[in-house]
């Protein structure tokens, strides 16, 4: 029985050597399967006298268990190590420092609007708003631009298959104000527009605010006297300004407002191509096709309207070269604009 004290050793030692669970089974299997060891040890008992045997049996099970019992302890220990391992690698430290909330801004163009509503708001314009979805009519056919005219072109307007569009001005909005007949009135309505345009100075989608002022009496030194005390309270700068003859189906007269560079002072510079003077607006008085067919009696009222490129006018007020920058989500570039 000298051979099963051996055998006995050489198991243990191989159990203790074991660095892995799956090492640990590999021993197991070899010295408990059918051909391991202690198996062929209980086998060969049918080879020895019959009074022998139950002593001899009794040895060999007392080794295999004691075998056994080394398997399950170290089993256990293997496991616990696995598991305190795997907590280790995963530990969260919650005394470290946190990484910090990032804050966000105020898109310059909602800046930009959010600035225009309130000085507007400030003398007496009220804001309203309408859908980008429209129709022809309220589009266009009100507004005094024929069925004819190049503005309804499939490549100008985005046109949905039922005859929709996506608005090409924020002029709509008037008509529907118009429309519910609560005269007089002052409103400003600024939104996104759409348009089939796409370079350095145009996007599909950019945004306008229009003005209206619908009133008994009201004229074009009314008209004059709003836009440039709008334009003076948004550059802050005490800027000059003056009109251009020009033509809109909705208005007329007509004209376009240029008002003296913001970066110059009307000395000349790159911005202004040297002329001393930048394009900021287009205006007139309501045209009284417009007022008829939104229901207005055009010889008691009169009106003004004036429209406006918001972008534009964060350009230069924040003095942004390129329009496409406000379209790009670029964090370097909006990480500038702060809450309004
Ligand atoms: C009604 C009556 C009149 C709105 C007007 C303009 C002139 C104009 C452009 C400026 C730059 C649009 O963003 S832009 O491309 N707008 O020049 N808009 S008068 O006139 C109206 C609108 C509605 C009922």
């Amino acid at each position: 029985m000298g051979d099963l004290a051996t055998l006995l050793r050489q198991a243990l030692d191989e159990v203790t050597a074991s660095t892995t669970l799956a090492a640990l089974d590999e021993v197991r299997v070899r010295w408990l399967g059918k051909k391991g060891a202690f198996t062929e040890q209980l086998k060969a008992l049918g080879a020895l006298p019959a009074a022998d045997r139950p002593a001899v049996g009794a040895r060999i099970n007392e080794a295999k268990q004691q075998f056994e019992a080394a398997v399950e302890s170290t089993r256990e220990a293997l496991a616990g190590a696995a598991v305190e391992a795997e907590l280790a690698a995963g530990r969260i430290d919650v005394s470290l420092p946190g990484r910090g909330e990032a804050r966000g801004g105020i898109h310059p163009v909602t800046r930009a609007r959010l600035r225009i509503e309130r000085i507007f708001r400030d003398s007496g314009f009220e804001v309203a708003t309408g859908p980008e979805i429209e129709d022809d009519f309220h589009n266009f056919e009100a507004l005094n631009i024929p069925a004819d005219h190049p503005a309804r072109a499939m490549h100008d307007t985005f046109y949905f298959p039922d005859g929709r569009l996506l608005r090409t001005h924020t002029s709509p909005v008037q008509i529907r104000e118009l429309r519910k007949g609560r005269l007089p009135l002052a409103m400003i309505m600024p939104g996104r527009v759409y348009r089939v345009d796409y370079d350095m100075t145009h996007s599909p989608m950019f945004h306008q605010v229009e003005g209206l002022v619908v009133d008994e009496g009201v004229n074009f030194a009314n008209l004059k006297a709003v836009l440039q005390g709008f334009l003076r309270a948004f550059f802050e700068k005490d800027l000059r300004m003056r009109l251009r003859p020009s033509y809109f189906p909705f208005t007329e007269p007509s004209a376009e407002v240029d008002m003296s560079c913001v970066f110059c002072d009307g000395a000349g510079c790159r911005v202004c191509k040297h002329t001393g003077w930048l394009e900021i607006a287009g205006c007139g008085m309501v045209h009284p096709n417009v007022f008829a067919a939104a229901g207005v009696d055009a010889q008691r009222w009169t009106g003004y309207a004036f429209g406006m490129g918001i972008e534009r006018l964060a350009m230069l007020r924040y003095g942004v070269s390129d329009l496409r920058l406000f379209y790009e989500s670029d964090l370097r570039f909006l990480r500038q604009f702060g809450a309004a």
